[in-house]
């Protein structure tokens, strides 16, 4: 993996990626209980019934963990407010919480690291979703206070902020799949999520443009989508694929629309007088985030709508399972430009591998995430010597965490973390990152 700064236009930032859930230690600090929380505690959920309780102990390490950040040669840290440290019970305040983040804030700047917020990355507060989470339309104002809040304290000190992350996560994932909390399988809860999220958004970015700040963006996780064979029927069910994972959300916020075809699945139970939310959910960004990792083979099911299915596809995979397809990210960063955003700045904010990394003699050789960051940068420069206007690409993740519903089996990091002594140990990769990104 060798490439130097040079390869890449004046000021492209290059930042490592973490949420709070995922890395914090969700027992600490007065924070209140998630719905990750109570996933976690349903039998077959979460391998092993894993939570975020302890994490990696960011809570208490951040200190050298933004040392971990400088010393790599990032310009950038990506992490995420939790609502619920913040705000335990969705709506009063916890001090502790809101220290917390002005202290890791002010680390990153002491390295000369610059902040990029998320504000959610799923730590729904359970007495939110005890009044229906996402279903309920007053989500979006209760987000907006708890934006004011913590952006109030340390909004002045963000390089970038986005709402919300993922919100193909947030409503089909988590309201249709069951996959993720709160585990519904619901096609109108998942009609009203898909709506809310992005109302919710807007009407964070309002917020925040109230507060004065600027460099505001959204965030969204983009699958390539594929049809399995070469006939019409896997054709039409891939592009339904791409239009629920993908063009939803690029539609609603870019376009003020939602494809046609996810309509026909959920038009029917969508909340009342939906369409009169696009004003708000259009609110102007600063810029797009797009979280790549693989694509999916899409065929038909013969099933009730959306009746796709996923094939299996040939390509090299991660421990995950996910197909290696780095073509995957140069398409969205070129498609997303000429259908969505135009010159809008685009970032990469996610991208990343999970490999079965283990210490031997002191080190760690991930070899397969090296090669894969490689290709995936490769399919970076290509948007860009094609005019796409890419400024950032941010790697998931800084270190191993708790990838949610695979407990802490997957890791992501470019730091390994031991869970029983939460000491930290750069792979191989965290030193080629750090070599190539020397200034
Ligand atoms: O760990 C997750 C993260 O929380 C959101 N984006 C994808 C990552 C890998 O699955």
């Amino acid at each position: 993996m060798q490439f130097t700064r040079a390869d890449f236009p004046e000021g492209f930032n290059f930042g490592v990626a973490t949420s709070s859930y995922q890395i914090e230690g969700h027992s600490f600090g007065g924070a209140g209980r998630t719905q990750w929380d109570d996933f976690a505690a349903t039998p077959g959920n979460v391998k092993n019934a894993e939570t975020g309780a302890i994490a990696a102990d960011h809570y208490h390490r951040y200190e050298a963990d933004m040392d971990l950040v400088a010393q790599g040669n990032f310009d950038c840290y990506r992490f995420s407010t939790s609502w619920a440290r913040v705000m335990p019970d969705g709506f009063t305040v916890n001090p502790d919480g809101l220290d917390f983040y002005d202290r890791l804030t002010d680390a990153m700047l002491a390295r000369g690291i610059k902040p990029c917020a998320t504000l959610y990355h799923w730590e729904l507060p359970v007495p939110i979703l005890d009044r229906g989470g996402w279903r309920n339309r007053d989500i979006a104002d209760w987000f907006a206070d708890y934006t004011h809040t913590i952006m109030a304290r340390i909004g002045d000190r963000m390089h970038s902020v986005a709402p919300i992350n993922e919100p193909w996560c947030v409503a089909w994932l988590s309201h249709f799949m069951g996959a993720h909390a709160p585990g519904l399988r619901d096609i109108r809860a998942t009609a009203r999520a898909m709506h809310h999220v992005l109302l919710a958004h807007g009407k964070a970015i309002h917020t925040m443009r109230g507060l004065g700040m600027d460099n505001l963006g959204a965030v969204f996780n983009f699958e390539w989508a594929d049809p399995a064979d070469h006939t019409p029927e896997a054709a039409e069910k891939a592009a339904l694929y791409d239009a629920i994972y993908n063009r939803w959300f690029l539609g609603g916020v870019f376009k003020g629309e939602y494809p046609a075809n996810v309509l026909d699945g959920l038009g029917v139970h969508m909340p009342d007088k939906w369409q009169d939310d696009f004003p708000t959910i259009t609110a102007p960004v600063d810029w797009c985030g797009l979280n790549y990792y693989t694509r999916k083979l899409i065929g038909p099911d013969g099933g009730a709508w959306p009746g796709l299915k996923e094939v299996e596809g040939p390509l090299e995979k991660t421990l995950m399972g996910w197909e290696i397809y780095p073509e995957g990210l140069y398409n969205f960063l070129t498609r997303t430009a000429r259908e969505y955003t135009g010159t809008l700045p685009l970032t990469v904010t996610e991208n990343g591998l999970a490999s079965p990394d283990v210490i031997e003699n002191g080190r760690i050789d991930d070899p397969q995430r090296s090669s894969y960051i490689a290709a995936h940068l490769a399919s970076v420069r290509r948007a860009i010597s094609e005019g796409v206007p890419v400024n950032g690409y941010y790697l998931w993740s800084l270190m191993d965490n708790y990838e949610w519903a695979f407990g802490y089996e997957q890791r992501f990091g470019l730091v390994h973390v031991d869970f029983d002594t939460l000491e930290r140990t750069p792979k191989a990769s965290y030193h080629q990152m750090a070599q190539n990104l020397r200034r």
